[in-house]
């Protein structure tokens, strides 16, 4: 089944802050998706508050909020054959404790000792997320 998708990925400030900025887009580049669009930037409340709509009330929403506005993330939109999900699997599940070894996630999140769980990148999690997600952070595009 082939179906061309766009995501967005979001390289968090820990991994921004720790240099693994090349080491995440190797990981894209290296299983044959493309960069076309890619920034590094700050996002404040009002940007992050709408990228995480849906945990809005949730007991993590505000320590994610600061977590995500503490430095600079770089922004970037992926292309490839089945991308959402594709990248998804790349960065392994949410948890970094339990994500598994070969994924970003699992080889270089740290244990988490944190308010939130500070796990390097997010991936968008569905077509209509990602349409979203993408206008959101590249209305340009
Ligand atoms: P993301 O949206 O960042 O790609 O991560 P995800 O889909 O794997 O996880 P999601 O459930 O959407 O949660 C978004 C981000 O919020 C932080 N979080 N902290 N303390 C907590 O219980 C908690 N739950 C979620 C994490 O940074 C997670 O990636
Ligand atoms: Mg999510």
């Amino acid at each position: 089944m082939t179906s061309t998708e766009r995501t967005l990925v979001l390289i968090k400030p820990d991994g921004v802050q720790r240099s693994l900025v090349g080491e995440v887009l190797r990981r894209i580049e290296a299983k044959g998706y493309r960069i076309v669009a890619l920034e590094m930037r700050s996002a404040d409340a009002e940007l992050l508050g709408e990228h995480y709509a849906e945990h809005r009330g949730r007991p993590h929403f505000e320590p994610l909020l600061e977590f995500m506005g503490s430095g600079p993330l770089v922004a970037a939109v992926v292309e490839g054959n089945r991308v959402i999900e594709g990248f998804r699997s790349l960065a392994g599940t949410t948890e970094p404790t339990t994500a598994a070894p070969g994924t970003i996630r699992g080889d270089l999140a740290r244990a988490w000792d944190t308010q939130v769980i500070q796990n390097l990148v997010h991936g968008s999690d569905s077509p209509e997320s990602a349409e979203r997600e993408i206008s959101l952070w590249f209305p340009t595009l």
